[in-house]
């Protein structure tokens, strides 16, 4: 079999995880990869819990500050929040451990738009970074890094890191090796230029990331897989939801508004969006363009049945079943996927000019439109707000899509004011729930509130939210925007109080 790893010098630094993992002290900010559970590193983060564990066992302090991609997983940070190895964490992150800590106030946790991660980090905003951990899947004889399954803000992390350590990772496809395309042209303001892409599938930079071989101060070879969680099936609920979303589409083209063919699609991870992406395989749609964050399941069944002709990501989230199917099929998929760094795949300037169609999930929305997509009763964090708001903000449309109830019935998704709020009443253009579709586009406050309640609130909660609108109607102080302050949360009061929002 050929060597991963084809440079005779990288080949010579490498060590194992743990002797890597040695190479990071307490304090420093450390800058991992990791997408939405694909290609973060699967070993020296391991390693370094380990020893932050063993430090504190003789009661000396050791953390670190974590940035990633996205998510990761429990190898990442899932370990280091076991081992209280992590002082702050930014951004997106999925992992139960990790959320747990944040929500009892012991991890510090910066939650930022996906596009502004790497720009932020150029800017200063969060120091010097000091050690990369960043898997690839290759290095090529020059020395270049072949990405694995996810390229997040590795660019940068190579780019900024003072010293490097890479993974090289043998379970990931050799095939993966062309599916990349690394844009080298951002710059920082006042010196930027356009970014030249104008079609989801443009190629504009290279397939391997650059890094200065001086910084690379251990390369440790790895053989794990991603965290591939398989899907639930599809659910009634999820079901109807994609399908009044598709009939919208649909009927948007009659309308002349939208090509026969979309616009590129913007898709959230979760099972609803999973059974958007089912749903548009049975719609008769054709030639549809994908620009999205992360490729799931739904989207490689579209490109392999050809509905969708090509998909842009940043990473992956499949079931174990896709990622074989993946795998076996590397090299149709590599026809048709381009993998870029988040600071793109998310550029706002990019979803803009596309004209992209945002699916996303949410918590709640209120009776305005506005959407949190990230606190339980406005404190505790879910996720965080991941790609969501870079294309609400910037896209063509946008949709957000939620069961109408939660919780067993207990919690209505439509409020009369949302808890948190991270996507504004301007940002926010569709509503569905297996109810309905509210299409909130050029409407008034008073005028989406009726429609909300009409279409998207479920049943059990219809009359109530009509009776807050009804009364905030007459009395409230504005008439532009109705509300009852001292009420308006009363319903997240109500079931913290008793366990239900029903009055
Ligand atoms: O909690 O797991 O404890 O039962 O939230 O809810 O219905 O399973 O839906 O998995 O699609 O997640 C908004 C969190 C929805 C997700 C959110 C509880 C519910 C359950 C999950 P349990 P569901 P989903 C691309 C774009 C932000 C990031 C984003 C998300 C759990 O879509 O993180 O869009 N979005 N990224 O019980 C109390 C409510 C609730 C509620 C749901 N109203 N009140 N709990 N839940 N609604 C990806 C990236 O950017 C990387």
């Amino acid at each position: 079999t050929v060597d991963r790893i084809a440079n005779a010098r990288l080949r010579d630094r490498v060590v194992s995880a743990e002797a890597a993992a040695a190479l990071i002290q307490p304090g420093e900010t450390v800058a991992m990869s990791g997408f939405t559970g694909s290609g973060y590193p699967k070993a020296v983060p391991v390693e370094l819990a380990r020893r932050i564990e063993s430090v504190h066992a003789q009661g000396l302090p050791f953390q670190i500050s974590l940035m990633t991609g996205a998510s990761t997983a429990p190898e990442l940070d899932g370990a280091l929040a076991k081992a209280d190895g992590i002082a702050m964490r930014m951004p997106f992150q999925s992992d139960p451990d990790a959320r747990n800590r944040i929500n009892e106030g012991k991890l510090d946790y910066i939650d930022i738009h996906l596009s502004h991660v790497a720009q932020h980090v150029w800017f200063g905003f969060y120091g010097e970074i000091d050690t990369a951990v960043v898997e690839v899947s290759a290095i090529r004889e020059d020395g270049s890094l072949v990405p694995s399954t996810s390229l997040g803000n590795n660019k940068t992390w190579l780019d900024l890191a003072k010293k490097v350590i890479i993974e090289v990772n043998e379970w990931q496809p050799a095939g993966v090796d062309g599916m990349h395309d690394i844009y080298y042209g951002t710059a920082l303001p006042p010196h930027r230029k356009p970014i030249p892409l104008v079609n989801a599938n443009d190629r504009i930079g290279e397939t391997a990331l650059r890094c200065d071989p001086d910084k690379i101060v251990a390369v440790v070879r790895t053989n794990g897989p991603d965290r591939n969680s398989p899907f639930s099936p599809i659910d009634a609920p999820s079901e109807q939801i994609a399908a009044h979303l598709i009939e919208f589409l649909q009927h948007e083209v009659k309308r002349g508004r939208l090509p026969a063919n979309l616009l590129p699609l913007q898709s959230g991870v979760g099972n609803i969006p999973n059974a958007v992406l089912a749903g548009l395989a049975k719609s008769g749609f054709r030639d549809l363009a994908a620009f999205t964050e992360v490729i799931q399941d739904g989207m490689l069944d579209l490109l392999r049945d050809g509905v969708l002709s090509y998909a842009s990501c940043t990473g992956f989230a499949l079931s174990p079943q896709a990622n074989e199917t993946f795998k076996e099929n590397i090299d149709f998929y590599r026809e048709r996927i381009i993998m870029r760094t988040q600071e793109i795949s998310n550029h706002p300037e990019l979803v803009r000019r596309l004209g992209c169609i945002g699916m996303n999930g949410m918590i709640e929305v209120d009776i305005y439109g506005n959407v949190n997509s990230t606190h339980v009763m406005g404190t505790r964090i879910m996720n965080g707000i991941g790609g969501s708001g870079d294309f609400a903000r910037n896209g063509f449309l946008s949709a957000f899509l939620s069961p109408s109830t939660a919780k067993n019935g207990t919690i209505s998704a439509i409020v009369p004011m949302a808890s948190h709020v991270d996507h504004t009443e301007h940002d926010v253009s569709v509503i569905v729930t297996e109810q309905g579709l509210a299409d909130l586009r050029g409407l008034t406050p008073r005028k989406r509130a009726q429609v909300l309640i009409d279409n998207c609130a479920h049943p059990d909660f219809r009359a109530q939210l009509q009776d807050y609108f009804d009364r905030a109607s007459r009395e409230s102080y504005g008439k532009h925007t109705p509300h009852l302050l001292p009420e308006a949360l009363s319903w997240h009061q109500r079931w913290l109080d008793t366990g239900t929002m029903k009055a």
